[in-house]
């Protein structure tokens, strides 16, 4: 088979198995708007949930990471001990890497390097300089990334109450850019769930984190959980795709992550968390079973757009995770800067951990 049909078959299987996933989310959309169209499953469950809106103010966009404030900083400056540096986002490549179905992976294209100088399309400069030049196509959320907090939503608004009319055209409230005028800065705690209640260092397909799980990691890891902590939760689900799945649309739906609770929502909110990261696609489960009905990614309206905590996905953990294992040090100080991108949805970021 030539390079290129064996392209063209990749293609085809990877549209296939991405309509696929969209085909489920709409089947799964349509039963929920069926039976319960104004009074949907996440509206009926947020009723009893905690709620931050209005706690910083009416026009408050970056939510619970008003907690992080200069203390916080000195606070994760204060776990720093060897000045070790793990560097969390994933690989940037053209064309590959875990994306959420439906979105494409990064398309990166030279627009100039040497052989437009060989080529003779362009001239040296003026004393003999050349450089090169490249452009990138992307989703903003086609790699390791901070979501914005109106990101995502439910009923007619975002977060703080703001209209969901806001989001048409680009974001007019709580963008990404508000969370890149911030940054995420604080003391980071690992909670490696994969090597403690997985099999070998991973998570089973179609597991659930719940808030005992990730209690119980931390006494495993001997770690004190305080407030205003920023959480890593690792599942092993990045490297799964590596290892496992080279193709980018990757089986994200039945990933392990966190499960809904109002348990979960309830100890986030009295700890004051202020942001979550995970090396997985959604931080939670893509599709929950909740009181006998499908949910897709109930967290995120419950996180997001009614606690205004900020999430990343798609970390690279496994070297943090690696030296965590053996030094027994799970706590570091955590930085993020997302992109200032306006009217953005979120934003490619790389964290720093440094322990
Ligand atoms: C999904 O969970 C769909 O990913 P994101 O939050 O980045 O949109």
């Amino acid at each position: 088979m030539s390079m290129q049909a064996q392209q063209n078959t990749g293609r085809e299987r990877r549209t296939s198995r991405t309509l696929g996933a969209i085909t489920a989310l709409l089947m799964v959309g349509a039963a929920l708007s069926g039976t319960a169209n104004a009074d949907t499953l996440i509206e009926r469950l947020q009723q009893e949930a905690p709620s931050n809106w209005g706690k910083w103010g009416d026009d408050d966009q970056i939510g619970a990471l008003n907690y992080l404030d200069e203390a916080q900083a000195k606070r994760g400056a204060a776990a720093v001990r060897s000045g070790r540096r793990f560097m969390l986002q994933v690989p940037m490549t053209h064309g590959d890497g875990p994306v959420f179905p439906g979105r494409t992976p990064t398309q990166h294209f030279m627009v100039g390097d040497e052989s437009s100088y060989s080529s003779r399309k362009s001239e040296p400069m003026p004393g003999g300089m050349k450089g090169s030049d490249d452009v990138v196509f992307m989703y903003l959320q086609g790699t390791t990334h901070v979501d914005a907090l109106a990101h995502a939503w439910y009923g007619n608004q975002v977060y703080g109450g703001v209209s969901a009319d806001s989001t048409v055209h680009g974001h007019t409230h709580a963008d990404i850019s508000a969370l890149g005028e911030r940054g995420i800065v604080g003391r980071g705690v690992l909670l490696d769930v994969g090597r403690h209640l997985g099999e070998g260092d991973r998570l089973a397909p179609d597991t659930c984190i719940h808030l005992a799980d990730l209690k119980a990691t931390a006494e495993a890891q001997g770690v004190a959980l305080e407030k205003r902590d920023i959480l890593l939760l690792r599942t092993g689900s990045v490297a799964r795709f590596y290892d496992e799945e080279p193709d980018h649309a990757w089986n994200a739906m039945n990933e392990p992550g966190l499960c809904y609770s109002l348990e979960l929502l309830n100890w986030l909110h009295e700890m004051e968390i202020p942001a979550l990261a995970a090396d997985n696609i959604a931080v939670e489960r893509v599709m929950q079973e909740i009181e006998g009905e499908v949910a897709a990614i109930p967290l995120h309206g419950a996180l997001m757009r009614d606690l205004g905590i900020v999430i990343t996905e798609i970390a690279w953990l496994e070297d943090l995770a690696d030296d965590s294992a053996a030094d027994g040090q799970y706590t570091f100080l955590y930085v993020a800067a997302p992109l200032k991108m306006e009217g953005g949805t979120g934003s490619p970021v790389n964290p720093v951990a440094i322990k």
